[in-house]
């Protein structure tokens, strides 16, 4: 589904489970930190809007989005983090730098779930310029940040 089909009201809370105990590790990558600290910010109100706990929230920030596998690995190794949460952008340019990084990021994200067997989630935007990623981060498509929180959530009542 397009994303422009789908925004943050879409997600529903109805079978979330209690999270209040839960410890959730968020990466954040530092390109285009504007955009990634609305994403950040996002993700962390939508933990405590359902339950989470503000010290069971553990922020780390990355480089770039190219290193959200290795900083969610660091997290999901410790059998304490219950779920982690990656946020990054990444912006079409001249050369085909996305494509590397988009393409690694998804395989290692999904293979840092696999391994350590708790929900790591996908919330890299990657956009054709700087407009279609201020549109999902606070913007006329939502916040992907808060999306991510609840795929998080979500998975944990699996
Ligand atoms: N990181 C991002 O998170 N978003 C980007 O749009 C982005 N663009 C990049 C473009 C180029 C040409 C390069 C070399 C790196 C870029 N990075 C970007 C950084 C990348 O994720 C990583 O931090 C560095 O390549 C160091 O491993």
């Amino acid at each position: 589904m397009a994303t422009s089909l789908k925004n943050l009201s879409d997600y529903t809370a109805n079978n979330f489970v209690d999270i209040s105990d839960k410890r959730f590790g968020l990466v954040v990558a530092e390109w285009n930190r504007e955009i990634t600290d609305v994403l950040a910010q996002g993700a962390h109100e939508t933990l405590l809007k359902h339950g989470a706990k503000e010290e069971n929230i553990y922020r780390n920030s990355v480089p770039g989005s190219f290193e959200l596998t290795l900083g969610a690995q660091f997290l999901a190794q410790h059998e304490e983090i219950d779920a982690v949460i990656c946020l990054g952008v990444v912006i079409k340019g001249d050369t085909k730098h996305d494509d590397y990084i988009n393409h690694a990021v998804a395989h290692g994200l999904t293979n840092v779930g696999l391994k350590f067997n708790k929900p790591v989630i996908f919330g890299l935007v990657t956009t054709n310029n700087l407009e279609q990623a201020l549109d999902r981060a606070g913007g006329k498509h939502g916040n992907k940040g808060v999306e991510a929180a609840a795929a998080a959530i979500h998975m944990l009542g699996f």
